[in-house]
């Protein structure tokens, strides 16, 4: 029989892919989108067309993560065999902006979600979207599910709760609900204010010759990023277990900012060479002396991370887990895509 799967979130970049591979593995999915005055289903919009004829099998349901009574109704008329609560204010700079906000769709949404499954018994395996953010500068590198947690943020300390009342849930009530502690990935998907789109949206543009600057933060932040196709594989196999459980996903391999910066301005043959330090740092063509990089304050943080690397031992052990695609490989899509998206004239700022 066909498998259900509800997925908070599903118009964000995980959710998108997700629901692609849930749908190309035969599953009827069941999106939660927001209410919002601009469109905000660019990323399924493909999905939903191609399913509409003659395959029904991908529903959009109005909802949020702040309204316990909808999401209820939402899991009582669905009844799916597995929930993937990907839904999140999910950008850690916002969430220092809106710590409230943050705090009750990335804290709270998920209780709520786990108190509908408990009033309604509902039989559903549950993936919690967790994250290395839970870590902080708490410690050595590389992370693993049994590194200490020490959130540096609104955005972390909201997911810190998430973590802990997913794994109270599975011990008090016998659910089946696991934590996937994802590092960083992406992909051509990732929402434009993340720094690596952010790079290779504007490293494109550049090369297009309809910007000629990037302005960044902390060059320096080490991060783990990998490919949000592997990602979306791992949640998967961890809700396929018997057995709930918390993994680490990760790639085993950190890299700069800057290095990031670097390889995407390779990718349209231009060497940056680095002068100067701190906000009066910057960036500059290594042959022509033009400068395409240049530090904003606006984009530090009032408390950073400075490095994460994760050890995904516990994942590749059990679940039969490893990340596919390379880091290189990765920043050569992103790259490849917004190049086309210029093309296409959809690159406009
Ligand atoms: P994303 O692109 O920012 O997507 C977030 C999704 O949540 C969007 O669909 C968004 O809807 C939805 N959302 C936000 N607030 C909501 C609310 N109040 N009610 C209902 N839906 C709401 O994030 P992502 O990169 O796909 O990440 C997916 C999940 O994994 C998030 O929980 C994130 O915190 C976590 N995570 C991500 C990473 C990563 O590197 N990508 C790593 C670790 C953990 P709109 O489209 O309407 O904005
Ligand atoms: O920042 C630095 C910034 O915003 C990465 C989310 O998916 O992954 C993501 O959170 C690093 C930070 O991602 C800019 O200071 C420099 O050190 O791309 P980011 P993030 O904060 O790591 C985790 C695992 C999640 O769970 C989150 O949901 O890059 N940085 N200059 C910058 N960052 C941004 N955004 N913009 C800059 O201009």
């Amino acid at each position: 029989m066909k498998k259900t799967a509800f997925i908070t979130g599903c118009t964000g970049q995980d959710g998108a892919l997700l629901s692609a591979y849930l749908l190309g593995k035969g599953y009827y999915v069941h999106g939660l989108k927001r209410r919002s005055s601009s469109p905000n289903t660019e990323r399924v919009d493909h999905l939903y067309q191609a399913t509409q004829v003659k395959d029904r099998r991908f529903f959009l349901h109005y909802g949020d993560m702040t309204d316990a009574t909808n999401l209820l109704r939402l899991l009582n008329e669905v009844r799916p065999d597995e929930i993937y609560n990907l839904a999140a204010q999910s950008h850690v700079h916002v969430s220092f902006e809106t710590p409230e906000y943050t705090a009750n769709v990335d804290a709270m949404g998920p209780l709520r979600l786990l108190e509908a499954l408990r009033i309604l018994k509902l039989d559903a395996k549950l993936y919690q979207a967790s994250t290395s953010e839970l870590y902080g500068n708490s410690g050595p590198c590389p992370q693993s599910e049994t590194t200490p947690f020490a959130p540096c943020s609104p955005y972390a300390t909201a997911k810190l709760y998430a973590y802990w009342i997913t794994l109270n849930y599975r011990q008090a009530y016998g659910l089946h609900a696991s934590n996937g502690i994802l590092f960083n990935h992406e992909s051509p998907l990732r929402a434009q204010t993340f720094v690596t789109r952010k790079i290779t949206q504007e490293v494109a543009k550049i090369y297009h010759g309809t910007s000629d600057c990037l302005y960044l933060g902390n060059l320096n932040a080490k991060r783990d990023w990998g490919h949000a196709q592997d990602a979306i594989e791992g949640m998967w196999r961890i809700v396929q277990q018997a057995q709930p459980g918390d993994y680490v996903l990760a790639t085993g391999q950190s890299h700069t900012v800057r290095s990031f910066v670097e390889l995407a301005f390779s990718h349209i043959d231009i060497p940056i060479i680095w002068e100067g330090e701190g906000l009066h740092e910057l960036g500059r063509h290594a042959h022509t002396g033009k400068v395409h990089i240049r530090i904003d304050p606006r984009y530090f943080r009032p408390n950073e991370v400075h490095h994460l690397c994760g050890d995904a031992s516990k994942a590749r052990r059990e679940l039969g887990w490893s990340p596919r695609i390379r880091f290189e490989e990765l920043v050569a899509e992103m790259m490849k895509a917004d190049i086309e998206k210029g093309l296409r004239g959809a690159c406009a700022p």
